[in-house]
């Protein structure tokens, strides 16, 4: 019998299909929390390390997904994945721009957070990551890309634990200009110009 690894928590997966501005104006009367409440399908319960690779490798490529759609990971599925929800947060997005280090990258996301490496090294052993978003954002230059979010419910830590991920990313070796790092906040309003981009070499200087 070989042995389980328990993670501290356990993680929720699912899945929530494209959602489009209209989608949740004309049939949620603009209600964003409720349009995710109902189109998300849930999946299933990871309690090891085991259960997150075999779920990995049991679900489908990010990119296989469908356009606009997301997997979630939700820290003992607490709360609805939702801005509303993490009022003190934020969210540090991790652009894998190309193979390999979509694979390599994302599974170095998935296996510091779960296994709770960040929050030992940049938050004190207090776990502050809780939700993991992961969706295929193809761009012109990058038709692979993907985008994992981490979202932060104590945005004090934000800064350390980019810092935290740079570090490890650079450590595993994936190439500099195959990934970057920023920060944001949860203001809708604000996030597009609010966001600080984080490359290799500013996070860590
Ligand atoms: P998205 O799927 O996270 O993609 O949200 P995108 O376009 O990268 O958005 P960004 O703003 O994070 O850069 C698509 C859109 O759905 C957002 O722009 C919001 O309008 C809405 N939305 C997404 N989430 C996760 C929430 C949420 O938690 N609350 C509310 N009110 N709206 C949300």
């Amino acid at each position: 019998m070989s042995a389980t690894h328990a993670l501290r928590d356990k993680w929720f997966v699912s899945f929530l299909p494209l959602l489009t501005a209209d989608m949740v104006n004309t049939d949620y009367k603009g209600n964003w929390q409720l349009a995710a409440q109902e189109r998300t399908q849930k999946l299933d319960w990871i309690t090891s390390v085991e259960e997150l690779w075999s779920t990995m490798n049991s679900l489908p490529k990010v990119h296989q997904l469908g356009m606009g759609s997301t997997l979630i990971f939700t820290r003992n599925n607490k709360e609805p994945p939702s801005y509303e929800a993490y009022p003190n947060g934020s969210r540090i997005m991790i652009n894998l721009l190309r193979p390999p280090t979509t694979d390599t990258g994302l599974e170095l996301v998935l296996a510091v957070v779960m296994g709770e490496t960040v929050a030992e090294k940049a938050s004190d052993g207090k776990p502050v990551c809780d939700v993991l978003r992961i969706a295929a954002r193809p761009s012109r230059e990058h038709s692979e890309q993907i985008r994992v979010e981490v979202w932060l419910s104590d945005s004090t830590r934000s800064h350390a634990v980019a810092e935290f991920f740079a570090e490890a990313m650079k450590e595993k070796g994936l190439a500099a200009n195959s990934y970057n790092i920023a920060e944001a906040s949860f203001d809708a309003a604000a996030s597009s110009k609010d966001k600080k981009v984080l490359t290799a070499s500013t996070v860590l200087s």
